[in-house]
């Protein structure tokens, strides 16, 4: 009686503990998509870490004994679209307007599991995306260049990308994405082909060694399978025209040349490349930049784009058998994407065109211009065109997160830019990935860190239109929760948030001088960027396009002094308002402190940058006061003037010693691109000159300069004229004959122009210049080759005026080699009249001693003459165009 008693009671309690768990059917279908397993598979999961004992069934017939979720072979209306409702029994029925959207499904009713804890009842959703590409990029790229190599160019080596090989970290990636409803993947490098493919014609093109290409095939293979499952397309993205080093070694060619026409071997050997990546992952995008390293903006765009790369991507589809055309994504960088979309239409149907929205920053919400019209001519194709939220050098490296400000940036992108898709950025340090500018025990992954950039964008990428009081409980319940805290302490954090959010947008729309990386706005502006922004290429488009209409400085001290009225947001607002923003910034967060329950060193570090933002409001608040006081000296030439811009010019540098003692501990750099390409506030080559402490003393000797300056101004009553030195010609030997002419009043800049020089600045005086043909330098650009012993300088001077018939200027936002010489700021600027033609400005290359070839894009410029590389140039406005004489010598 004793064994059957207790095997009855072990019967018994084994069927209560059973029954305790309620069961749970999962149906789908027996032949289903690998993104409807994964959907029901992560349901069925979460149900079994709670009160359920749930499994998939793939009958498709619900079980009557059991609870079921079940998926309908209904469709909901439009992609990735989906429905989940309750009946009256609590069955859940599911439908999906395809795959993705039954995923959707499946992950909405998993997240809504875990949060209630339980299986929800009486459920009723209905939902799609408005933006049909949601997409984030990660960046196969580094803060430096590696050795012996040019911009843009890494291999896909685990030395340089460890991560890249890291299949957890792309999990908690993909997950993440899949979270926020992300459905595409960008892979940014400048030539990733000789990584990922073997080419039997050019197998010397493979840039790395056997291992590595398994390893590179395995995890390819892995990133793409698993991206699938969860609804992510994976788009591989490449810079045109771009070799591999042992091809360019093999062939005599340089890996990149602006300047360098199309050449039949490279077109070959890049459209086999092409094919062959097709071929092997039929599944992957393309995101094609035809720009940067190839020629300017023109036919050759076109040709490439139609004559190598949509052939390549035919062939390889050719090669499969396959009709289904990959999708090409074509970047409106540095070319003129609708001619080329014209063209390519009629050859290839799947196409997307993407452009910037804010340029490499985030400036406004209220984008317009030029380049809104760029935007909608593209959106108005007809085909997809995404938005690419781009680098935001202005964000790095603090934390960003407004929601407000996303949200209306997302609304931007829809009403003023006509757009449907997103492509976003990380929030900060892109060139190195997967970590954060942080300086903490373990690096930060900005995967943690800027969990708010991704969320947020990708929230209002799914929908625009929601409505602003539920999104302030949203965000605030949200942060609460991070926080461990109540809705209240969530609200002040998100009020932080929103308030800094406004700070760097701001600034820069306002007062700097790029919206290119080339400008690392948090390390601050010297006072010449602020009063002489055409000496360093200020970028006007980003005035004119990516803020609202408004007045920079110079044009609001002009019309101060001329007594003529204000239009739009001035500086003056801007500096008042940055600083307003700031103190509620901070006012915000202490208010949140002692809330805080959870996550408290994360806090901290919050907490943190919203000091460091207020120090650079006020820090840039203060000088552009003083800016302004300085302009009203050029125009009074008055003393007094710099007398009232002393004091500002002080307190900026106090709250610039705050900022670097705020980040002192806090970070290892300000930005993430530490290569030559950086040129404001000061030239990054080599990674110097990232991080506050290194810029502060600048600033100092900035200050000591003015104070000096003012002195001797008061001692000698006028405002004195710096001394000038004519350049010495240096020596060199052409490869070819050429034509000199003395640099002097009158003299003829070219052999088939009658036209003269007008006027000039004494430096320039007696150099020897090259006499060369207009109209072959616009057909075919300058090439000059010669030999110098000794380093070189060339000055080359050019026309101040974008247009075809000039060579443009040096130009960082659309070309990272236009600092390879040194030639990207103008040195002399307005230094030479020509009859007839804008003014010019001249620019110096620099060349070590050897055999070297000058290099101009297509387009009249002047080369001026050769010289010793020692040579000191005095950086100056020579003010020939009549627009006033130079100040910045008052900073030294
Ligand atoms: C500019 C920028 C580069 C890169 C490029 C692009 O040249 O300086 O870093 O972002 O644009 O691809 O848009």
């Amino acid at each position: 009686g004793y064994t059957v008693c207790m095997m009855f009671s072990l019967l018994l309690n084994s069927a209560i503990a059973k029954t305790a768990k309620e069961k749970i059917n999962v149906v789908i279908p027996a032949q289903a998509n690998v993104r409807v397993v994964f959907g029901a598979t992560q349901l069925v999961k979460q149900l079994n870490q709670l009160n359920y004992q749930a499994q998939i069934a793939k009958n498709n017939k619900p079980n009557t004994r059991v609870k079921n979720i079940t998926l309908t072979n209904q469709k909901t209306n439009g992609k990735e679209s989906y429905a989940i409702v309750s009946d009256a029994k609590g069955n859940i029925n599911i439908a999906g307007g395809d795959d993705s959207g039954i995923l959707y499904a499946f992950t909405t009713l998993t997240e809504q599991v875990k949060a209630q804890g339980k299986l929800p009842q009486n459920l009723q959703i209905k939902d799609k995306p408005e933006m049909v590409l949601r997409g984030t990029a990660i960046g196969l790229q580094k803060p430096d260049y590696l050795p012996g190599r040019d911009v843009y160019e890494y291999p896909y080596t685990p030395e340089t990308f460890p991560w890249f090989y890291d299949k957890q970290q792309w999990i908690a990636y993909l997950d993440m994405m899949l979270a926020n409803r992300y459905n595409s993947l960008y892979l940014w490098n400048g030539h990733p082909f000789s990584s990922l493919v073997k080419l039997k014609e050019y197998p010397y093109a493979l840039e790395v060694d056997e291992a590595t290409f398994k390893k590179n095939e395995e995890i390819f293979k892995f990133l793409t399978e698993e991206a699938d499952k969860r609804g992510i397309w994976v788009i591989q993205m490449f810079y045109n025209i771009l070799i591999p080093k042992p091809f360019a070694e093999k062939h005599g060619l340089k890996t990149q040349d602006r300047n360098r026409p199309i050449i039949p071997i490279i077109a070959d050997y890049t459209q086999k490349s092409i094919a062959a990546f097709v071929q092997k992952y039929p599944n992957v995008g393309l995101l094609v930049t035809l720009g940067e390293a190839m020629e300017g903006v023109g036919q050759d765009d076109i040709d490439w784009f139609t004559k190598t790369i949509i052939p390549g991507v035919q062939d390889g589809l050719k090669a499969l058998g396959s009709k289904t055309e990959p999708p090409i994504v074509l970047r409106a960088h540095d070319s003129d994407a609708p001619a080329v979309m014209k063209a390519a239409l009629p050859l290839y149907k799947n196409l997307y065109t993407m452009a910037k929205y804010n340029g490499e920053a985030l400036t406004t919400y209220t984008p317009r211009g030029k380049w809104a019209d760029l935007h909608r001519s593209l959106s108005r194709i007809g085909t997809v065109h995404v938005q690419n939220v781009h680098i935001l050098a202005n964000l790095e490296p603090f934390r960003y997160g407004s929601a407000d400000f996303i949200q209306k940036s997302v609304q931007a992108m829809h009403h003023v830019y006509e757009a449907n898709a997103l492509h976003l950025y990380p929030q900060a340090s892109y060139w190195d990935w997967p970590y954060t500018a942080d300086k903490a025990p373990n690096r930060l992954m900005q995967l943690d860190r800027d969990w708010i950039w991704y969320k947020a964008w990708a929230r209002y990428a799914w929908d625009s239109k929601r409505e602003r009081s539920a999104e302030i409980a949203y965000w605030s319940k949200e942060l609460g929760a991070k926080y461990g805290a109540n809705q209240e302490t969530g609200k002040y954090i998100l009020d932080a948030y929103e308030e800094s959010g406004e700070i760097s947008p701001k600034l820069l729309r306002r007062f700097g001088i790029t919206d290119g990386n080339r400008q690392t706005l948090t390390l601050g502006m010297l006072t010449t960027q602020f009063i002489n922004p055409f000496r360093y290429g200020v970028f006007t488009l980003m005035y004119e396009s990516e803020a609202p209409e408004g007045e920079m400085i110079i044009d609001y001290a002009e019309k101060e002094w001329k007594k003529q009225g204000h239009i739009g947001e001035t500086p003056v607002q801007v500096a008042k308002e940055v600083v307003e923003h700031g103190r509620k910034a901070i006012a915000a967060i202490e208010k949140a402190k002692t809330g805080v329950k959870a996550n408290q060193d994360e806090f901290d570090r919050l907490l943190n940058d919203m000091y460091c933002y207020d120090a650079m409001a006020n820090f840039y608040a203060d000088k552009v006061t003083a800016a302004l006081w300085i302009l009203k000296f050029k125009y009074s030439n008055d003393v007094k003037d710099l007398d009232q811009a002393l004091p500002f010019l002080e307190s900026s540098v106090q709250h610039y010693q705050k900022l670097v003692r705020l980040t002192e501990n806090h970070y290892l750099y300000a930005n993430s691109m530490q290569t030559k390409q950086r040129k404001i506030p000061m030239r990054g080559v080599d990674k110097t000159f990232i991080h506050w402490k290194e810029v502060l003393p600048v600033f100092e000797t900035e200050l000591k300069n003015f104070k000096h300056s003012i002195d001797s101004l008061k001692s000698t009553k006028t405002a004195s004229n710096i001394a000038f030195k004519a350049y010495e010609n240096a020596v060199v030997k052409f490869q070819d004959k050429q034509l000199y002419y003395t640099v002097k009043e009158q003299a003829k800049a070219f052999t088939d122009e009658d036209l003269q020089i007008k006027a000039l600045t004494p430096e320039l005086v007696g150099l020897n210049a090259l006499q060369l043909s207009a109209e072959a330098q616009i057909k075919n650009g300058t090439q000059i080759t010669f030999t110098n012993v000794k380093p070189v300088t060339v000055l080359v001077g050019f026309f101040n005026k974008k247009d075809a018939q000039f060579s443009p200027t040096p130009e960082l936002e659309t070309d990272a080699s236009a600092n390879n010489y040194g030639q990207a700021e103008s040195k002399l600027s307005n230094a030479i009249i020509i009859e007839n033609y804008p003014a010019i400005n001249v620019h110096a290359y620099t060349f070590p001693a050897g055999k070297n070839t000058l290099s101009l894009a297509k387009g009249k410029a002047l080369v001026l003459g050769f010289i010793d590389a020692n040579q000191k140039i005095k950086i100056f406005d020579a003010g020939l165009n009549g627009n006033g004489r130079d100040i910045d010598w008052l900073f030294g």
